[in-house]
């Protein structure tokens, strides 16, 4: 596709970074612009901004700030969506239902709300209420703290972390930022702690159970990843962004039979829907909507020229879209009320009459199909198997009457499973597009560390093909596969999307409550990767992390390489204090070596016996060996080969 845009004499992302040098007083976070008497570039030691603010204190602030921008963008979705749980339980909504009345009664249950003898209606109303009531809260805890280990709790209550409110967390930080307040920086991460855990304990975890209360809890299915999902005959409806919301409806549409009928009569054989980003990770994990691919294949879906409309909701959509759509026929369509893009055609969503909307959206597109010139869909496409849910991995483990996460905690005590690494976040052209992920994976697997992805991380693992259950045979290492063949489960599982990173906290506690692996989050064999990260909410998202216990490894750059002091604070500080911590390296190898010693240290901590491939790979069923090609000897002899050494 590259080559393509090359010979059409086309910009994309890869492009305008090689020509976009990045600003190294920026990316160090050494740039000060928070007061106009500056802005100030703090290069030399011992030098201040023109208020005095020394780099320390900057770094910090410009790092804050991030973590309060990717906390309201994460948390503002999860606002919408108990907006729309609202307006469901109102019966003020078009096509909307609550699919998963299990999960609503639970979360009710978590946030102390009576359930006994209550309809569902009824019951999704106040849970709403209470959800949208967590943003706006003045003091106290925010309610899905209670979730997490009581150790956990006890460290953040003692450090004073626990997020009293959504929202004042995040203006919290930006007033501690403005000029002349905050300026001792480990008094300012402590706020980014803060404003960062009423992200993941806060608006995503909201984000993500009303997800799955009105759209459904994924459990697994199959579908595809890649360009090649798109059809050459087909009118493709590309969705982007984040929210489900609108993208549900969109796919109601596509399969009614009069909008069938109508494509068919525009010369198209149907109407075909995909997805990019995590639009694509909510679609695609819960009814198994192809994805067309991660971040960096926005731009070169609308290049294969046979994209009639690309819908967009919020997050992570390229302002160079409409101008690149103006040289084909796609009509790039925002679709948020927060989102406009000059040169897009605005249809705003309203909840209120979705499906009218969504129907609408759907014809234009259809009617842009004749415009439709020459098309290049590469033929390429992967299978894959998402929707892992943790209420799923608890069922896949434990069995549908003793759902459990025993198994697990029971392999990885075998050593069996070395240890579980979360690898998410996005792509960024700074790097080659999903060759860290990857890398990263591959090495896991042959390692016996069980995967788990959410994000554009996901969608790279969709397309390489490692979400798949014979995957296993192929990449795993000898104790990891014998739990694969075991379960039939792949050895990288899809969490979901950027929100679904909280799907990943929970499976943490309730690996903790399930005991035997240590008395908090900080104790698990585990650690985060985001190899790829371009993103605010990565930010949000590592603190988080850090801030529950998790060790989490940054890949492209430092933003905080201006200050050894504050890189320190949120590596060597933040695990004295949390048992969790932020390390920024640039090198896959490195981030492998260091996970691999990280997960080790803990097993050590725990007593458990030393990581010993070679005990494993004798059981199993090796009549799967059918599903791959090539002598198992061989393979064998390749992999363990690999582990010993
Ligand atoms: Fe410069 Fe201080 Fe203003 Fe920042 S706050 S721009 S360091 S004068
Ligand atoms: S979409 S935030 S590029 S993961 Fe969630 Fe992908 Fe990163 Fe956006």
């Amino acid at each position: 596709m590259l080559q393509r845009a090359d010979s059409l004499g086309l910009d994309t992302a890869f492009t305008r970074a090689e020509q976009m040098a990045p600003c190294p007083i920026g990316a160090n976070g050494q740039c000060c612009k928070v007061c106009f008497m500056g802005p100030c570039r703090v290069v030399k030691d011992g030098q201040t901004g023109v208020c005095g603010a020394t780099i320390e204190t900057i770094t910090a602030r410009n790092f804050a700030r991030a973590v309060a921008a990717g906390a309201a963008a994460h948390s503002d979705h999860g606002r919408d969506m108990a907006f729309t749980l609202k307006a469901v339980a109102e019966g003020e909504t078009q096509g909307y239902k609550i699919r998963d009345p299990f999960k609503l009664k639970k979360l009710a249950r978590d946030l102390g709300i009576s359930t006994e003898g209550r309809e569902v209606g009824e019951l999704a109303s106040e849970v709403a209420d209470v959800c949208i009531a967590q943003f706006g809260q003045q003091r106290g805890e925010v309610s899905m703290a209670e979730r997490a280990p009581e150790n956990r709790k006890k460290i953040w209550r003692e450090l004073d972390i626990v997020p009293r409110g959504i929202d004042r967390e995040v203006v919290d930080v930006l007033h501690r930022t403005h000029m002349g307040d905050d300026q001792d920086p480990e008094h300012i991460l402590d706020q980014a702690l803060k404003t960062s855990l009423s992200d993941g304990w806060g608006g995503s975890m909201i984000a993500t159970d009303i997800s799955d209360i009105l759209f459904g809890t994924p459990a697994p299915l199959v579908s595809q990843a890649n360009l090649g999902v798109l059809k050459d005959d087909e009118v493709n409806i590309v969705v982007h962004g984040h929210e489900p919301t609108l993208s549900e409806m969109i796919l109601a549409a596509v399969s009614d039979p009069e909008i069938i009928a109508y494509a068919q009569e525009k010369g198209a054989s149907g109407v075909s829907l995909a997805g990019i980003c995590c639009t694509s990770n909510e679609t695609l994990m819960r009814q198994g909507v192809p994805s067309a691919g991660n971040f960096l294949h926005q731009e070169l879906a609308i290049m294969t020229g046979a994209v009639e409309a690309m819908i967009v909701d919020v997050q992570c959509i390229m302002q160079a879209l409409p101008n690149l759509a103006d040289k084909f026929h796609t009509e790039v369509i925002t679709t948020s009320p927060k989102v406009k893009i000059t040169g897009a055609t605005h249809i705003q969503f309203d909840e209120h009459r979705a499906l009218d909307i969504a129907k609408d959206i759907v014809r234009r597109a259809i009617d842009n199909f004749p415009n439709r010139e020459e098309t290049a869909i590469p033929d390429v496409v992967a299978d894959l198997v998402p929707g892992f849910s943790h209420e799923y991995i608890n069922y896949m483990l434990g069995g549908s009457f003793r759902a459990s996460f025993r198994p697990l905690n029971d392999a990885i005590m075998s050593g069996r499973i070395r240890g579980v690494v979360a690898d998410v976040g996005c792509n960024n052209p700074r790097a080659t597009q999903d060759a860290a992920h990857n890398y990263l994976v591959r090495e896991l697997l042959k390692n016996d560390i069980l995967v788990v992805e959410t994000g554009c991380g996901a969608l790279a693992s969709g397309k390489l093909g490692v979400m798949l259950g014979e995957a296993a045979l192929e990449w795993a290492g000898p104790g990891l596969r014998e739990v694969c063949e075991a379960t039939g489960m792949p050895p990288v599982l899809h969490l979901g999307s950027c929100v679904d990173n909280t799907r990943i906290l929970t499976v943490l506690t309730q690996m903790v409550e399930e005991g035997g692996l240590g008395d908090d989050i900080s104790d698990i064999p585990a650690a985060g990767i985001a190899p790829e990260w371009m993103s605010e909410k990565a930010l949000s998202i590592a603190s988080y992390c850090a801030a529950s216990g998790a060790y989490v490894i940054m890949g492209i750059t430092n933003p905080v390489e201006g200050s050894e002091l504050v890189t320190n604070i949120l590596s060597a500080g933040w695990e004295q204090k949390l048992g969790g911590k932020i390390d920024f390296v640039v090198e896959p190898e490195e981030m492998v070596s260091q996970i691999l010693e990280h997960i080790d240290k803990k097993r050590a901590a725990l007593k458990l016996p030393e990581y010993a491939p070679k005990r494993f790979g004798q059981s199993g069923d090796w009549r799967m060996e059918d599903l791959v090609d090539g002598p198992l000897e061989e393979r064998q002899a390749a992999l363990y080969g690999a582990v010993s050494s």
